[in-house]
């Protein structure tokens, strides 16, 4: 076995190039192996194993940088980069982080999981070294996918590096998948680069042509250097990079260690800014993978020899709105649905096979899908975006000023709202609370379990005026209360009690209900309030249900700084114990893990409830 004795790049670059092959073999089975376990992000991970030692082989990191978008194909970086060990306890408490820690490694340089970031971080590091010089300069190397390439942070890194013309080099891996397949004119380019590699043949022909043939400041120098300039639009693959001012190389098979190690070689030794394409393919190594990348893109633990996965048939929030937005949308021809590159995750894959012209995936480009809402609002459409709360921080902007300003409306669905399993600090979706109850005009609500959100999906598309919705990434839950009609900025009470209220949102619901049956177990008599709604509330009703209540406590799945309870007790002028989460980013862990270490499962919320009650201790 070569991987057992590689505990960083340097003894990589101890083996030979022909044994590369076969430590790309032992890599991607220890990859299966720990996955099929632990689950996560296997198909682009199998995908990138041969550029990942190619890289590791040229490149002096951690002295170099190497900046991986979003981070879920480094599997094999976390390996060769001294956490093979531990690659056992991937997504774990206490274990390896599922995208890139700058706490995790030094060889991570910065924290990563949100896409189309790396070309702008990598071009910061160039620059920043530029004016900050160390005594041996470090090489920087920023790789994306053609994914990331649809996103827009993407193209504003690339043309800003264009023009700076500082000492970049991009690896784009190319696959023809983002996590579904890839969207947009761009995407189309590229695969007709792949598909005509003779092009590049062509064009270093013609290159070695005009340097070696020609006599230098010759007329007929120049003239053949502008008759280049003039061809290379024609036939160079790569022009739509060079336009921007890369210098484009490839496209080279991303499954060859030598082929990539010497174009690596070269390219790295010149200056400016440098485009490496490569080709690769999704799931390479594990046939049930190959067959289905999007499957496996993410995937939950698996039985290695069939690929066949361990998911439990329960349905989940997201199943509830895709069936939910499917029944609405038959009856009202105008409902359309977005996607930013996240057909199967947010649920909308039904809605693209049903009604495929009215389905809208624009690609990883967040900003993008609530902006053409917008447009698609004002058209006289009712725009549904479903899409993930830590992704919809990408279009606060667009939320405020192209949505709400217009008063357009459009629902936004934010699936993984709250605390999220394995993904780690960037995915969590504990944000939105805080951003979202800033915005006027949109109406924001939080369902307790499965038929309130099919209430609020009906009731948002009934609005006249933008709302949005929030639900976790978790088994849909059956509440057994009867659920009163919903009115705007209505709560619900679910039971009366005498000794304090307990005003829930969302998914809080449920375990403020189970808390408050182990209360009155000890003698502890609660009032609990489904809130319904995040904005706008009711002032009088929430005053006139907590006024004989000598104590009064919210609780939230979100941040509890400028969150659902803070705006609460500012809006009733009176004091409310806010439970919730700390203003932190949670490691990485289960949901159940996290509730209970945030103290917001029935006994956390049981037990703080109790200890304020008698001591009046906030813990
Ligand atoms: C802002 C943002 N939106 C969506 C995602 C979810 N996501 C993770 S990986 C991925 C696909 C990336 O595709 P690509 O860059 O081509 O890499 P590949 O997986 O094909 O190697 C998506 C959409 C994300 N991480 N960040």
């Amino acid at each position: 076995m070569l991987l057992e004795k590689i505990n960083s790049p340097l003894d990589l670059k101890k083996l030979n190039i022909e044994q590369l092959p076969q430590l790309a073999s032992e890599i991607r089975s220890r990859i299966i192996e720990v996955v099929s376990r632990t689950g996560g992000h296997l198909a682009s991970s199998l995908g990138a194993v041969e550029l990942t030692i190619a890289l590791h082989y040229c490149l002096n990191a951690p002295y170099d940088k190497i900046i991986w978008d979003v981070g879920h194909q480094t599997y094999a970086h976390k390996i060769l980069t001294g956490r093979n060990k531990d690659f056992d306890r991937l997504r774990q408490a206490g274990g390896l982080s599922a995208f890139l820690s700058k706490d995790e490694s030094l060889y991570d340089v910065f924290t990563t999981g949100h896409s189309s970031s790396a070309v702008s971080l990598a071009l910061g590091l160039v620059a920043g070294q530029r004016i900050n010089p160390q005594d041996e300069p470090f090489k920087v190397v920023a790789v994306i996918g053609d994914g990331a390439l649809s996103g827009g942070l993407c193209f504003e890194g690339l043309n800003n590096a264009g023009h700076l013309n500082e000492d970049l080099i991009v690896i784009l891996n190319t696959n023809e998948l983002s996590i579904a397949p890839n969207v947009g004119a761009l995407s189309n380019y590229l695969n007709k680069i792949i598909s005509l590699p003779i092009y590049n043949r062509f064009r270093e022909s013609l290159e070695n042509f005009v340097k070696t043939r020609l006599p230098k400041g010759s007329r007929l120098l120049k003239l053949a250097n502008k008759f280049e300039e003039g061809l290379k639009g024609l036939f160079v693959p790569g022009i739509f990079f060079e336009e921007l001012g890369f210098r484009y190389f490839g496209p080279f098979d991303g499954h060859n260690c030598e082929i990539l190690i010497s174009a690596f070689r070269n390219i790295f030794s010149l200056k400016g800014p440098r485009l490496i394409h490569v080709v690769t393919k999704k799931g390479k190594g594990y046939l049930p993978a190959e067959k289905e990348p999007i499957k496996f893109h993410s995937s939950p633990p698996f039985e290695i020899a069939s690929g066949q996965m361990k998911k439990t048939d329960a349905p989940t929030y997201t199943d509830i709105f895709s069936n939910k937005l499917l029944a609405l949308a038959e009856k009202n021809q105008w409902i359309v649905a977005i996607t930013a590159a996240m057909p199967e995750g947010t649920g909308l894959d039904k809605f693209r096979d049903k009604y495929p012209e009215r389905f809208f995936d624009v690609g990883i480009a967040e900003a993008h899908a609530v902006c053409f809402a917008a447009g698609l609002a004002k058209a006289g459409l009712r725009p549904v975006v479903a899409i993930y709360s830590t992704f919809l921080q990408r279009a606060y902007d667009q939320l405020i000023e192209e949505v709400a300003l217009q008063e357009l409306p459009v629902v936004i669905c934010l699936d993984r709202a709250g605390l999220v399993s394995a993904d780690g600090p960037t995915h969590q979706g504990i944000f939105d609370l805080g951003y979202l109850g800033q915005v006027p005009h949109l109406v924001v609500m939080a369902p307790a379990d499965q038929e309130e959100l099919e209430m609020m999906l009906e009731f948002a598309l009934e609005l006249n005026q933008p709302a949005a919705l929030r639900y976790p990434k978790d088994k849909a839950r059956d509440l057994p209360f009867k659920k009163d009609i919903l009115s705007l900025g209505v709560p619900q009470v679910l039971k009366k009690g005498k000794d304090a209220a307990l005003i829930a949102l969302g998914s809080m619901v449920e375990p403020s209900l189970e808390a408050s049956e182990i209360l009155a177990k000890q003698g502890i008599d609660l009032t609990v309030i489904n809130s319904r709604f995040v904005k706008p509330l009711e002032k009088k009703m929430f005053l006139a249900l907590i006024q004989d209540t000598p104590c009064v406590f919210s609780i939230e799945e979100g941040l509890v700084r400028g969150g659902f309870g803070s705006t609460l007790a500012q809006l009733l002028q009176t004091k409310i114990i806010n439970l919730g989460l700390p203003e932190d980013f949670p490691s990485t862990a289960s949901r159940q893990e996290l509730l209970s270490r945030y103290g917001l499962d029935s006994q956390g919320i049981a037990q703080k409830i109790k200890l304020y009650l008698k001591e009046k201790v906030y813990a």
